[in-house]
């Protein structure tokens, strides 16, 4: 009877390790959370070119000059426990219409994550497109739940999206310039216009591939 009772018990305890075994380190999308550093109310603009020449995150534009946009992801298993060293390839961002277009591994997190289960996007992306909608953070493909979104917009040189900028994306941009309807996806030097300051940076991007 005794050794039945021990039995059960040693039973149970072999499942309820076993749940906890299933969860542990598996991250949770709804208890882990992303952060944009940039506190107040406006969209930041990230300016990216395929080869990672473009804008880090600390320098996003907003009107009238720059924020700091560095993204914070914190990793929680089911239990609430952080998830250390989580491969930096396994976590990336995507805009949620999908119209930012990464290199292969070009949206990244910078490292994998610390001991407290933390990982930031501070380096530039390597990636073309343009999206104005919220900045998505994906775990192995699944987006987070615990939150909408960032306020993070991205354009590039490489206005069509196909991982190089060259001539193809020139009459793009100038029927942009010349359009006579504001074109987000051509204001790259963001201030609300396409002007000179947005050819400079297609001038100076013609060339980039993805890596
Ligand atoms: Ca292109
Ligand atoms: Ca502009």
């Amino acid at each position: 009877m005794v050794l039945r009772k021990l039995m059960g018990i040693f039973a149970i305890t072999l499942m309820v390790g076993a749940a906890s075994f299933a969860t542990a380190g598996v991250p949770d999308l709804d208890l882990s959370t992303a952060g944009r550093a940039y506190a107040g109310p406006e969209t930041a603009v990230m300016f990216n070119i395929p080869n990672g020449g473009g804008s880090a995150f600390t320098s996003a534009a907003i009107v009238g000059g720059t924020v700091d946009a560095t993204i914070t992801l914190t990793l929680l298993d089911g239990a609430g426990v952080p998830i250390a060293n989580f491969p930096f390839e396994d976590a990336w961002i995507e805009s949620a219409d999908s119209g930012m277009a990464a290199c292969t591994g070009g949206a990244t997190s910078d490292a994998n994550t610390n001991a407290s289960g933390v990982t930031n996007w501070v380096t530039p992306l390597q990636a073309g497109g343009s999206s104005e909608a919220l900045t998505v953070v994906m775990i192995s493909g699944a987006a987070l739940t615990s939150g909408a979104g960032l306020a993070i917009s991205h354009n590039s040189a490489d206005i069509n999206g196909d991982g190089n900028v060259n001539l193809t994306d020139v009459p793009l941009f100038a029927g942009d310039f010349y359009g006579g309807v504001y074109a987000f996806r051509s204001d790259f030097a963001f201030d609300n216009a396409v002007n000179l300051s947005d050819v400079v940076r297609l001038a100076q991007a013609l060339g980039a591939s993805c890596p």
